[in-house]
Order: structure tokens, then sequence, then C-alpha cells
């Protein structure tokens, strides 16, 4: 069990303990071009909370918007906000200036901090939003410059002295379907997803360099690219454009020891891996969607780690379910993480035994609460468990085995099929590079098994192709599971955190 004190600014605690530990000169954050040590941010951190309150007006409860890629700034600000009692509300790069708006009425932001490059869309949003009533930047310059404002505060600041369970961030959720939905986290909570699977999983040491591409305005990445970091007292490298070639080469030349990122981007550098040095690499975590067994098996093969797969969610914080690499069962997401309870649960939320199909409920010490929304909240947490939406099965071992989304399992001619089952096999094909199952309405079955791939560069599709990916499928799985419809595109629909959109494909098709 874990337990906190009651009053408690995590901000406080997982930065400013570490000056009182000597620990003030260890590297705190590192990028291209510069670095930051445990002091530094302590005092860049308190400079912008000092900003905020006798500047800007801004007072305990206030929320403030965060906007930018990942960067030593993004993170200063989400410190300084929480230090000042205020609650951070960060937002995704990508995201224009209608969904800011939304944001900035349904959380009531009263001030943005963006960088200066992505100020455009939030000025923009105050015209739609007026609740929200200013926009200051960083890196652009200028006298009314965050940066310009910083200079005249202190570097000493006395984080301001919350409850433990006072909301420290809301973290919008686009999920894969509709309206992005607000999640309300407690100061403890930064703490708990670190105590549990960063903890008790990761097991990193202050020796560890963090990177990754998750954004920080993903919970993904804020627990893999600051709180992790930041509780074992360690450094994170910060890569402002994380493709695949930014990332291999920042971890080249960095010496980065951990690497948080998504399947797809495992899937799309291990290309390009041969041409960079990854000798300092110890631990690779995914998590965003299911790790597809081939993925696994050719990212130990060509570096030697095995990658710690994970779910979690938005509404969990972080990681709930997961393995360590002493731990892994190939194929399986892993076990409860210590701090946490998992079972399988039918359509009346009574636990089902091992072995069987059936929605995951988790509990422990995160747990979700959406934003003004009983609704969805009374359809989430049912008797203490939040119900995710991912069908699972559970072994005898208490290793949980991914099925599917629960809205993307597919029945066809009474069978159950697993969509993502279908497209860890079609991903061992030779000519695919990405694809998506879903199931299609279908006269005669119900559903139809249909598959949405893109082909790798130097592959033809057509009918041929098609019979070739069929065969391959039920050569390798229940030959009722292949795909009877297939279709070539170019892309597929992806959320801003790189989760497969199927609703898409369906409605799409
Ligand atoms: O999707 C996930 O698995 C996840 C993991 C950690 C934090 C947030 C999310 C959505």
């Amino acid at each position: 069990d874990l337990h906190y004190p009651e009053r408690l600014n995590c901000a406080a605690e997982l930065l400013d303990r570490w000056m009182e530990r000597g620990h003030g000169d260890r590297t705190a954050m590192l990028w291209d071009g510069g670095s930051w040590t445990y002091r530094e941010l302590v005092e860049q951190s308190n400079r912008i909370a000092g900003v905020l309150r006798s500047d800007l007006g801004i007072v305990p409860g206030n929320r403030v918007l965060l906007r930018g890629p990942n960067s030593p700034m993004m993170a200063a600000c989400w410190l300084g906000v929480v230090k000042a009692g205020a609650v951070v509300v960060p937002t995704m790069p990508l995201l224009r200036t209608r969904e800011l708006a939304y944001v900035a009425e349904k959380a009531m932001v009263r001030l943005a901090l963006t960088d200066y490059r992505l100020a455009d869309d939030l000025h923009g949003a105050r015209g739609q939003a007026p609740v929200l009533e200013r926009v200051v930047t960083w890196g652009g310059g200028g006298d009314d410059g965050l940066e310009a404002m910083m200079a005249l505060r202190s570097p000493e600041f006395t984080p301001v002295d919350t409850a433990a369970d006072d909301v420290a961030m809301i973290a919008f959720t686009s999920g894969t379907t509709g309206r992005a939905k607000g999640t309300m986290h407690f100061h403890r909570d930064m703490l708990a997803c670190a105590d549990t699977f960063s903890v008790h999983v990761l097991k990193p040491s202050p020796d560890d360099i963090f990177c990754g591409s998750p954004p920080l305005a993903f919970t993904f990445g804020l627990g893999g690219l600051l709180l992790f970091p930041l509780r074992a007292g360690a450094a994170v490298l910060l890569v402002e454009q994380p493709s695949g070639p930014n990332l291999l080469k920042a971890i080249q030349d960095h010496r980065a020891t951990v690497l948080f990122t998504a399947p797809t981007a495992y899937r799309a550098m291990l290309d390009i891996l041969p041409e960079y040095d990854l000798s300092s690499l110890a631990k690779c975590v995914s998590a965003g969607e299911t790790l597809p067994l081939p993925t696994f098996e050719a990212w130990e093969q060509a570096t030697g780690v095995k990658i710690i797969d994970g779910i979690g969610s938005t509404e969990m914080l972080h990681i709930f379910i997961g393995c360590s690499e002493d731990d892994v069962r190939p194929g399986s997401t892993g076990r409860a993480v210590p701090g946490y309870r998992a079972r399988i649960i039918d359509e009346n939320g009574e636990p089902l035994p091992p072995g069987s199909v059936g929605r995951l409920a988790v509990q422990g010490p995160t747990g979700c609460r959406y934003l003004a929304d009983p609704e969805r909240q009374a359809g989430y947490v049912l008797n203490g468990w939040n119900l995710t939406g991912d069908a699972y099965r559970m072994d005898e071992d208490g290793y949980f085995w991914y099925q599917a989304r629960t809205d993307d399992m597919i029945v066809s001619s009474g069978y159950n099929i697993a969509g993502p089952e279908v497209e860890t096999v079609l991903l061992e094909h030779p000519a695919v590079l990405e694809c998506g199952v879903v199931g299609l309405p279908d006269t005669d079955r119900g559903q139809v098994v249909s598959a949405f791939v893109v082909l790798r560069p130097g592959h033809e599709p057509g009918e041929e192709m098609t019979r070739s990916l069929q065969e391959f499928v039920k050569t390798h799985i229940a030959p009722y599971k292949y795909p009877r419809r297939v279709t070539f595109v170019d892309q597929l629909p992806r959320t801003q955190t790189g989760k497969l959109q199927r609703f898409r494909l369906r409605e799409g098709a």
C-alpha cells in the first residue's frame, strides 16, 4: 500500500526534494544543444511559478493550459504551474483552434502558456472560448514573452501547500472514438504512478537517461519522460521531433538507457536500427496499443532488449498491467503492476474464471475521475472497479492476454474473433507494413473479417496479394479468422497518440 502525507505538492516532491538530498548538480534534463541540472530545473520552475502568481494573477486552483513540443520549457512550465498550486491542462501539439477552444471551455482555462511556434491556434481559440483570457508564449523573445518575465522573478519559490488529493492535472483524451474527455488527477496520483509501474517494473536508477517519443501532453509521455525520471533522480533527454531517425540518433549521441515509445514506432525503427549504435539502451517500454509478438521478437533479436509491454489509460494515468524483462511472457501484456488489482468480468460485472475472455477491470492507487461528466463516470467506474474498454483473457498464472477493444471483437458466423490477433499474423507477412482488422456488416455472417493493409514499398496491391495474405493467415491461425475482405490503403487512421482508430475503418467502409 502506498501512503502519502495529507498535504503534498507533487512538483516539490518530485523535484525540490532532490536539493535536500544533495542531488542539485546532477543532470535533470538534456536536449539537442543544452542541459539543466536539478538545481537549474528547480530555479526555472520557481521563476515560472513566480510569474504565474505575481504577473499573471494565477491563484491556486486556476487551470493553466500548456502547449508545446517536448522541450525543457514545456517540462519546466508543467512543474511551475503545479508548484503555484494551479492545475495543468496539457494539450497535444497537433490540436487545432476548435479543439483547443473546446478544452479551454470545458476545463475553464484562464491562461495558456505555449511555445511561440504553436501560438496561432491558441489566439484563434480565444475568439471561440471567452473564458481564455490570456496567451503567453515562450521561445519567441519580446518583453511580454515568458522568459522576459521569468528573468525578473526570483529563482526561489515556496511551493503552494496543496492537499494530496487536490487536482494537479486535467488530461484530455480523445480515445479511439468521439469527443475529448477531461480526466482529473491528484497530486498523489503523480507519485503513485511512479511508485508502482516505474519503481516495481521499470526499476530505474539515478544513472539512467530516459528518452522517447510520446508527447508530455499524453500521460504515457508525462510518466516516461518527466515523472519517472524525476522520481528516480535520473535524467531525461527531450527530443522535439521524435521521428524514428531523430530518436535513434539522440539515443546514440547521448547514450540514453531507457526508451518509451509505441509499437508502431518500434516496428518502423527496426528497418534502420543497424545504422545506429544503441549499445547504451537497457530498457524499452511500449504502450498505447498492444505490442504485436513479431515486433517484440524482432526488437529483441536486433537489440538484445526485451520490450516491457504495458497497458495503461489516460483515465488511470499510467500503466497498470505490465511485466519486467525477467518476467516477460511473450505475447502477453503481463501481470497487474504491484499496487493494482485486475480481473476479467462479464457483462454483469461478475468476475470470470481464468481462461475466459471478458472485460478488463482494474483497481489501484490511481483511478478515473471524468471532469464534469457524471454519465461517463458512472459507465467507467463500477463498485470501485475501473472498467476499461479492453477485452482480455487472464491465464492461471495471472498473465493478461489482450484480445481486442471490447467494441473491436468481431462476431462472424457465431465465432468470436479478435481483430488484433489477425493483425499480428498479417504483420508477419513480408509485404505488410501496417494493418487494421475490423468486422464489417454482412448479411450471411453477421460480420465479416475485413483487413485494411498498408504494403511495404515494392509490393503491389491486387488479387494475387489478397490471396497471398489470406493463405498466410489461414496457415498461421484458425482458418475461420482469415480476412475475407482485404482493402489496400496508403495509411491507417490513427489518434494523435498513435492508436489505430478501428471505428474509422468501419465507418469509412
Ligand atoms: O494506452 C496506454 O496503454 C497508456 C499507457 C500509459 C499511459 C496512458 C495510456 C493511454
